[in-house]
């Protein structure tokens, strides 16, 4: 039985309404290198709560993000969730969006020996 136009209208109405959230993704509150000197570069950023973080291996390591208190010297604020990007290869982006404000420590697990850590101050808004 053919669809009425009346019944592809809904459809066609309902889709518009969903499509706005899942279109819209969080902003890029900062943008974070990882270097051939095994630095995060700025070590230390602020962004808004909900914004995301994006990292670029722009080396020619492999890097990781790594915010886990349970794999190495992370800390995260109360009722946050730990995350990990994994392995990032030479000229991959990892990006995290971070609802919960606080300050959070990372690390690149590789690299965590040599002083490759950084930090996100997450302000309320
Ligand atoms: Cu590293």
């Amino acid at each position: 039985m053919p669809r009425s136009p009346y019944i592809r209208y809904l459809l066609a109405a309902s889709l518009l309404l969903a499509a706005p959230a899942a279109a819209q993704p969080a902003a890029t509150g900062a943008t974070v290198r990882m270097t051939d000197d095994f630095e995060f570069a700025p070590r230390a950023v602020t962004i808004y709560a909900g914004e995301a973080v994006e990292w670029r291996n722009a080396s020619r390591f492999k890097h990781s993000v790594t915010a886990d208190p349970r794999l190495g010297s992370a800390a995260l604020p109360q009722g946050a969730k730990p995350f990990a990007s994994g392995e990032l290869q030479p000229g991959e982006s990892f990006r995290q969006v971070l609802p919960v404000p606080g300050r959070y420590r990372y690390f690149c697990t590789p690299h965590e020996g040599i002083g490759m850590t950084g930090t996100i101050t997450v302000l309320p808004n």
